[in-house]
């Protein structure tokens, strides 16, 4: 079957260069990409439409324009963010999401992706090798809302057959597009800073280890998953995925094998230390690992060595 994608909250970190795979992929006219704003740049065959997923109707409108056989969910509002704005977090994690599952069911789109995060776990999730299933008591009102749209996921997939897919994302270092609003993002302004001011204060303390995950790795296991067999996919909530774990001070380690005269500090209070303490420090993807044979590729070295490669010429 000839596949038609949209993607909606394109703009976004994961979003743009999903859509560059997606797009060599399928043909640019075969993935409509989608936001509340226009993107920076759009090459002439590439197909975008502005959308807000919390207006109903106009989501119902692009989708019968489009006709898309799959659709991708991006928009969310990350963790940081939205202990600013809790009502706004929830009402768009969870509502955009109803709004995308209810006209799937109602215009027969069949595959969905939406994606989780590692915030759906709490300070009595197991701290290392964080297991599939254990106590899930997210704190952030983004982990409550992944954790309820998860709950979602599964109720739409038995009770109405949506071939809905999810992960569990860590922390997505990259160098094309910056997240916004997120806990582990330091692991993205550390190569940025580094670069141009040989410094960087760290909003985290030096010991707090993350999950983390390249973006060319996160990419590839996001279109792994969507390209399985629906009889292998076992888990409907969210697969748990790693690819590496490290402290702040292990990554500036890394950097200054590099940049020699890279310093860094830590400062004295950040709320983002709090949401980062009820985490887990890695991350058991066993499932992900037998269900379709997922592996990561990229380790501190080689992601460190390739950020700074890339972002030397454009900060
Ligand atoms: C965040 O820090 O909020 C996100 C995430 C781990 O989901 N990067």
């Amino acid at each position: 079957m000839k596949e038609r994608i949209i993607m909606i909250g394109a703009n976004g970190q994961i979003g743009s260069e999903l859509a560059t795979a997606l797009r060599s992929r399928f043909g640019a006219e075969n993935v409509i990409t989608s936001d509340i704003r226009e993107p920076h740049a759009l090459k002439e065959d590439e197909i975008f439409e502005i959308i807000n997923v919390l207006d109903k109707s106009a989501l119902k409108s692009l989708f019968e324009k489009y006709k898309p056989t799959q659709v991708y969910l991006l928009a969310a509002m990350l963790s940081a963010t939205g202990e600013k704005y809790p009502q706004k977090a929830w009402d768009l994690n969870i509502n955009g999401l109803l709004h995308v599952l209810d006209l799937a069911l109602e215009l027969g789109i069949k595959k969905i992706f939406w994606p989780s995060s590692i915030a759906v776990f709490g300070p009595h999730s197991p701290k290392q090798y964080t297991d599939q299933y254990c106590v899930m008591d997210p704190v952030s009102i983004y982990g409550v809302s992944k954790l309820a749209g998860e709950r979602l996921c599964e109720y739409y997939h038995h009770k109405y057959d949506l071939d809905i897919r999810s992960i569990r994302y860590p922390g997505i270092i990259s160098w094309k597009t910056a997240p916004g609003g997120g806990t582990t993002d330091y692991a993205i302004d550390i190569f940025i800073e580094a670069l141009k001011h040989g410094q960087y204060a760290c909003f985290l303390s030096a010991n707090t280890a993350l999950p983390m995950l390249y973006m060319e790795d996160a990419v590839r296991g996001t279109i792994e998953l969507m390209d399985t067999p629906s009889e292998q996919i076992s888990i409907r909530s969210s697969y748990n995925l790693a690819g590496l774990s490290f402290t702040p001070a292990e990554i500036a380690e890394e950097i200054k094998k590099i940049l020699p005269n890279f310093e860094m500090s830590y400062v004295d209070y950040d709320p983002r230390q709090a949401i980062a303490d009820s985490w887990p420090a890695s991350i058991d993807d066993s499932f992900a690992r037998k269900d379709w044979s997922w592996e990561p590729k990229f380790d501190l070295a080689s992601i460190t060595e390739d950020m700074i490669a890339n972002l030397k010429t454009n900060v």
